[in-house]
Formats: C-alpha cells, structure tokens, sequence
C-alpha cells in the first residue's frame, strides 16, 4: 500500500489525493504540517531533499517527489493516463503549464492569501504579479475549455487533476471567475466525475489507515 506525505490544504497534496480517490486505491495518509517546518526535518529531508509535499513512498525506502511525477506514476494503467503517444503528450503539456503558469501564481497567492495569517500583508510587493500572470493562465485555460471538455484525450486525465487543484480555490484567493465561464463549467463538471473527492476529504474509513501526525508515523 503506498505512503502518502501530505497536507490537507495543499493543492499539490491534493492532486494526489483527488487521483488515488478516483483510481480508488488504498492508501495510509501520512499529514505534513509545513507551516510547522515539519517538511524540513532531517528525517523529512532524507526522504526528499526538496523538503517539501507531496511525497509519496511506493516501497520501503522508494520514495517518489513532484505532484505531478506522483500523478503519472499512480495513473499510468488507469483512465486517468491516456494511451496515445499525442494524448500522453497533451496531458503532460498541461501539466507543464500547470506547474510554469499556474501553480507560482495561484498557489502562491493560495498559500499566502489562505494559509499564512498577515500573509496579504507581508506579500503586498508579490500580489500584483500573482494575479496578472494567474489571470493570463485562467485566460489560457478558458480558450481551450471553450472548444474542450477536458484538457486531454477528450476524457477526465491527470492534466485535469493537476489544473483543478489550484483553480478550484482561485475565488478563495482573489481571483475572480466570472469572466472564465468555460472554466467554471469545467470545474462542475471535474466534481460531477465518479469517485471525485473534495479537498477537505481524508481517507479514515476501514480500509484505509487513519491520518498521522509525522513525528508519531
Ligand atoms: N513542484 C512541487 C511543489 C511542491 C510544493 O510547493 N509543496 C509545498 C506545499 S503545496 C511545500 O511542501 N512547501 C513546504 C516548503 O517548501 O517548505 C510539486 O508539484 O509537488
């Protein structure tokens, strides 16, 4: 059963929660408090250097990094990972812009805006930056949602996964969708996918392992 570091309010984190939901693969959650510097432990930093979360650990001492490398390992034989040479190539475009485009500015001003109490405050000078650059991915996105249902391969993939994680909170951190009414529809529609999860969702039923506080995992 895989190992999952990760923290109930980040986006990244979720990506992998929200795939392993729709995959319905069991999985013991393992939660990171990064805001209490529990990602930049030594004992943290020995199983990723990049001290950060997502992590996923796939075997004893294997040990996997990068939200988005996590969704490809989880995926690949599911319907979440296209079969095409084209379609697989599509996905992993998105999920680029995910992470160049999207995530440095909608993930930033989440965990600022969101999670960091006076964050507003201390990232005034960033802010403005943030929203221009996160407003022009949101635009990118709706050009291609006007004539798509999904990002990829015409089906729910793990470049929908990757690019719901951020956007789904947009109006939590300033940014304002009216004007994006194809990626709001998206947006219903990824919800409306079976076995979809919301962010707050932990795995605490039989099958799974309830949550643990890193120091005591
Ligand atoms: N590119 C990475 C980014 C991961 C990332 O930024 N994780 C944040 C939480 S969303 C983190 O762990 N930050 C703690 C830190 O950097 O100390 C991914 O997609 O997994």
């Amino acid at each position: 059963m895989y190992k999952l570091y990760s923290m109930q309010r980040s986006g990244n984190s979720y990506k992998v929660r929200l795939a392993l939901a729709f995959i319905d693969a069991p999985y013991r959650a393992i939660e990171v408090d990064i805001l209490r510097g529990e990602s930049r432990t030594p004992e943290f930093l020995a199983k990723n250097p990049s001290g950060q979360v997502p992590l996923l650990e796939i075997a004893e001492g294997r040990y996997l990094a990068e939200s988005n490398a996590i969704l490809w390992y989880v995926a690949v034989g599911t319907p979440l990972a296209p079969e095409s040479r084209m379609d697989r190539a599509e996905a992993l475009q998105w999920m680029f812009f995910e992470q160049h485009a999207l995530e440095p500015n909608l993930g930033a001003a989440y965990f600022w805006l969101c999670l960091v109490r006076g964050g507003r405050e201390l990232q005034t000078h960033a802010l403005d930056d943030w929203m221009e650059r996160g407003y022009a991915a949101l635009q990118v996105m709706e050009n291609h949602l006007k004539t798509h249902e999904f990002f990829a391969a015409n089906q729910l993939t793990v470049a929908d996964i990757a690019l719901y994680a951020y956007t789904h909170v947009a109006e939590q951190c300033d940014f304002d969708l009216s004007s994006f009414p194809s990626v709001r529809r998206w947006l219903r529609h990824v919800e409306q996918q079976s076995g979809f999860v919301a962010m707050d969702w932990h795995p605490t039923s039989s099958e799974y392992d309830t949550i643990d506080v890193i120091a005591g995992a």
